[in-house]
């Protein structure tokens, strides 16, 4: 084979690299406010800073020097105390791996599963800018336009995190006997962006409840706020969080979805009840419509499992040996098992797992496949976590979240 020639950054090395990039939208001064990984394009196990998925509920808040920044602990506690953050790192540190995955992730498999509409795309993801500027617009969609959006796929992303348990915090100041919940509460204040919630239903015909100019906030059950796991975290990926992630520090909560890990946080409270905060009363719920009375705050992710490669988009395939590669993880912990199934799920064959297991983070799976005869072929994937539970865990909820059903590739094999 004759050699490529290599023009480029010496730095970077051959110059078509694949380097994945954030699929991000822009607010009208050009400002990062939201963003989606290219989970395809990822290799190895920790999603690069740069590339790391960006949400947010409310208004941006400025960045803040941390020079300039405390962090105030009160409540149920024996010692209300507050923290700049070198006093924070002066407690005992601890370093987590762990998916962060936004509630919503991928919630247009919930209607491809159920009701056989159109197969979301992982490549393909909507503008991201178009979102960024009703937001500032304060602009709704309608029922239609949001039928006709491509969903939600890349809103996840794994990160290293460095900070202090939250348990070691609490310690300090010494826990009140009645202490039942932690809120959090970060500096950013807004009204909720409502299209967010409609995006997330798929749907804008009914009335959703609008608290006004609040603080993001969420109430966290003291057992797992006392988790060791549980951090309040200044750094990603070996640097100082970046201000789009909360900077200078944020909660990381592993195990449950994004909503919990607050960002931009400035006062913690020891409660003696659960807090009726509006992102864990209204929004992150599971129900079964809008109107139902019985609305559950949502917790724990199921157990996942994704397809990377192949992919519907490159098909049709050469006959031959194809390595079906994914990843997979859970909000219990550790992935034991994964399964692939050729033949619609009759029969399952162990797939390979790649170390390390950790806990938190997801892990790299594949399974050599051989195909010998022409034709269509049905790629299935599902995994088991260490507490025994397998995808699928969450039934259909109106908002869509924490989906984790078993998404096919559909290949051609010439
Ligand atoms: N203060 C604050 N924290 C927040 C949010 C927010 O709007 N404000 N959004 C949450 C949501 S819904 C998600 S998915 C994660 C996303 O974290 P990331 O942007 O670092 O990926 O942050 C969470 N923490
Ligand atoms: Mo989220």
């Amino acid at each position: 084979m004759p050699r490529r020639e290599i023009e480029g950054d010496w730095v970077m090395g051959w110059p078509d690299r694949k380097r994945p990039a954030l699929i991000a939208g822009k607010d009208s001064q050009g400002r990062v406010i939201n963003g989606r990984a290219p989970l395809v394009e990822l290799e190895g196990l920790i999603t690069p800073t740069d590339a790391y998925h960006v949400v947010s509920q409310l208004e941006f808040p400025e960045p803040i020097h941390p020079d300039d920044w405390t962090l105030t602990l009160g409540g149920e506690v024996e010692r209300p105390i507050e923290f700049s953050l070198k006093e924070l790192q002066k407690l005992p540190g601890r370093t987590v791996r762990a998916v962060t995955e936004c509630a919503g992730n991928d919630a247009g498999f919930f209607d491809y599963l159920q009701k056989g509409s159109k197969k979301p795309s992982r490549i393909n993801q909507q503008d991201m800018n178009q979102r960024a500027v009703m937001r500032e617009q304060n602009a709704l969609p309608s029922t239609d336009e949001i039928g006709n959006e491509s969903t939600t796929t890349g809103a996840v992303s794994a990160g290293e995190f460095t900070g202090v348990p939250l348990a070691e915090v609490l310690k300090k100041a010494g826990l009140k006997p009645g202490a039942v919940s932690v809120r959090m509460e970060g500096f950013d204040r807004g009204q909720p962006d409502l299209a967010v919630q409609y995006r997330s239903v798929g749907r804008a015909d009914f009335q959703l409840v609008d608290p006004g100019v609040i603080n993001y906030e969420k109430g966290l059950p003291l057992a797992k706020a006392l988790h060791p796991d549980t951090l309040l975290a200044w750094a990603m990926n070996g640097e100082y969080l970046l201000h789009v992630h909360g900077a200078p520090v944020r909660a990381v909560v592993p195990g449950w979805s994004g909503n919990w890990w607050v960002k931009w946080l400035q006062k913690i409270e020891v409660l003696d009840h659960m807090p009726e905060c509006y992102y864990q009363k209204h929004y992150f719920v599971y129900g079964n419509s809008p109107e139902d009375p019985n609305k559950k705050m949502i917790t724990a992710m199921g157990v996942r499992c994704i397809i990377i490669d192949p992919l519907d988009e490159d098909s049709p395939l050469e006959r031959g040996a194809h390595k079906i590669r994914g990843l997979a993880w859970s909000g219990m912990g550790g992935i034991t098992r994964v399964e692939v199934s050729l033949d619609e799920g009759k029969s399952w064959h162990d797939a390979h797992l790649e170390e390390p297991r950790e806990r938190w983070l997801w892990m790299r799976w594949s399974y050599l496949w051989e195909v010998g005869t022409p034709g269509h072929y049905r790629i299935m994937a599902r995994a088991t976590d260490e507490t025994g539970r397998v995808q699928p865990q969450t039934p259909w909820n109106y908002q869509r979240k924490h989906f984790d059903g078993i998404v096919p590739t559909d290949v051609t094999i010439e």
